[in-house]
């Protein structure tokens, strides 16, 4: 099922390597049709082209917006060439065949991250693109597609390999990008104008989604996985520049990412902050006065686990910083930007992927995190609840100090991107201990209680870092039992959802350790 090429479509925003690839189907003997810029791009570097106006008999009209909607143009994509009956429609109204399509279309996505007005996203959707795409790729029986750029090369490889023709393979190959191209349109589109609707918008969402990278394989060897950008162009680790080191893994990106969105959290005006992630709990978080001061702290809350740990900083990476990293095996760090120092002395280090990116996630900004479920998906608001001063509620006789005030909300702010259940203990602005996943609240104060223990003894102390500290749970303790262990642990003060059955004895509870407790009134389930 070889199908010669004899006439191409060629209408592209994007004009990269596009006189490249005239150049190339003009030597192969291909007939080019253009539209408005393409033709005027091709013709500038000496090719013959074929205005489709001149084809359909219509000129470009609308601000373009209707150049290539034309029976002469779908005809020519959609006619199955051996069909008898479209092969006489064809040659009643003198519809050529088309049987090569290059097409990239209006810049939508770009459009949007650029934050352009409604107007202006609204006039870079392409409609006439889509739809020659989808016609092409339906009859890709006869006709081929290519959409990206990046495929030019192989287009002409195939070409040459088959004197001039495609196989069916390569053809279906490329109508599965195609629509892959398409659908992923659409739904850039959908999630747009659904932002754009803000707080009425509604709960049907397409999912958009373009490759940035295939990986080497997903969470396991034996996993196949690619990773997505979703064209909004947004600070994070789909949109970091890379800078050194090997290329990063699936379970890299998504550490990365739990780096970087806690980290997001605490604001640089705000002071320094550094988040140490490890298969996406966090085994470390600080504030400090300097970046460097805010690593040693997130360090020291569990050095062993730290050891191949993912680091974010909330402000650019600093030499003095940089140095002290090197010191452990770290597999990425993350920061909006590094010095010209920091970057030299990760030069050094060959594994160590540096990661910069524009700004930091906003943490604030709504969207979408998707699940798969067997048989379907489940959609849902991201997280971007947000509890400050003037939401807690004083339960217990004590009420916190302003210090303890502060380490309170900065464990809340850690606990809400913990796995559930999660406990964390705060003291002086950094985790001490950190208990994630585990599926009884009192396993996690527990667990997190003895790591403190254990880096206690590491560091050479009397005393566990829970002595005196904060702590923060993600839901309310159903029973005293948590709560407990937490103060048994050395824990002064309590923040916490509130809104158990059992409250009562809860507070109680509390009330006899002499803890000092709020409620939130807002949970942080994260599973
Ligand atoms: O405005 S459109 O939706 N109407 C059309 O009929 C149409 N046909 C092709 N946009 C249309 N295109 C798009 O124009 C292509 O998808 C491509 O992105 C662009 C190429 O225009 P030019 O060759 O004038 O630069």
């Amino acid at each position: 099922r070889l199908v010669p090429i004899r006439r191409a479509l060629l209408s592209v925003s994007d004009k990269t390597g596009l006189t490249d690839l005239g150049r190339a189907l003009a030597e192969r003997g291909v007939e080019l049709l253009s539209t408005g810029g393409s033709a005027r791009a091709l013709r500038e570097a000496g090719l013959e082209v074929r205005d489709v106006a001149e084809v359909t008999g219509f000129p470009e009209m609308m601000d373009g917006r209707v150049k290539t909607l034309h029976p002469m143009v779908h005809g020519g994509l959609l006619a199955l060439r051996d069909n008898d009956a479209h092969v006489a429609a064809m040659k009643e109204h003198g519809i050529g065949g088309i049987d090569l399509l290059v097409v990239n279309l209006y810049p939508f996505e770009e459009t949007v991250a650029k934050g352009a007005d409604y107007d202006t996203c609204i006039e870079n959707i392409d409609i006439g693109g889509p739809a020659m795409i989808r016609a092409a790729a339906k009859n890709h029986g006869f006709v081929t597609t290519v959409v990206d750029v990046q495929d030019y090369e192989g287009l002409l490889q195939e070409l040459d390999a088959n004197s001039g023709a495609t196989s069916y393979g390569f053809r279906q190959r490329l109508a599965q990008i195609a629509y892959a191209r398409t659908g992923a349109y659409d739904a850039a589109v959908s999630s747009w104008m659904a932002g754009a609707l803000g707080a009425a918008a509604p709960r049907r969402r397409a999912v958009a989604g373009e490759v940035k990278q295939t990986l080497r394989y997903g969470e396991n060897p034996h996993q196949q996985a690619a990773f997505y950008t979703d064209g909004t162009g947004r600070p994070g680790v789909a949109t970091a520049v890379q800078h050194q080191g090997k290329e990063l893994s699936y379970n890299n990106i998504n550490d990365t990412d739990a780096a970087f969105e806690l980290v997001a959290e605490f604001a640089p005006e705000d002071g320094a902050a550094c988040a140490i992630i490890k298969h996406a709990n966090p085994c470390g978080v600080a504030k400090g006065a300097t970046l460097l001061e805010a690593y040693k702290a997130a360090f020291d809350c569990d050095r062993t686990s730290a050891f191949g740990g993912i680091v974010a900083f909330n402000r650019p990476l600093d030499e003095e910083t940089a140095r002290e990293i090197t010191g452990i095996f770290t597999e990425v760090v993350i920061a909006p930007g590094a010095s010209d120092g920091a970057m030299r002395i990760f030069k050094e280090k060959k594994n160590l992927r540096l990661l910069t990116t524009e700004g930091l996630p906003d943490v604030r900004a709504g969207g979408q995190t998707l699940r798969q479920v067997a048989g379907g998906f489940l959609m849902q608001d991201k997280d971007v609840g947000f509890v400050g001063l003037d939401d807690l509620k004083v339960v217990t006789k004590v009420a916190p100090t302003d210090e303890q005030m502060r380490d309170l909300l900065f464990a809340w702010k850690v606990a809400k991107h913990v796995k559930s259940n999660a406990i964390v203990y705060v003291k002086d602005g950094a985790t001490v201990g950190v208990g994630a996943g585990q599926m009884s609240r009192v396993d996690s104060a527990l667990i997190a209680a003895k790591k403190a223990e254990r880096m206690a003894e590491a560091l050479g102390l009397d005393t566990p870092l829970t002595q005196g500290s904060a702590v923060a749970s993600d839901a309310f303790f159903p029973f005293p039992d948590g709560l407990m262990e937490a103060a048994a642990a050395g824990a002064t003060c309590v923040i916490q959802p509130g809104g158990s059955m059992r409250d009562d004895e809860v507070i109680a509870a509390a009330d006899e350790a002499g803890l000092a407790m709020v409620f939130t009134g807002m949970r942080h389930f994260r599973h």
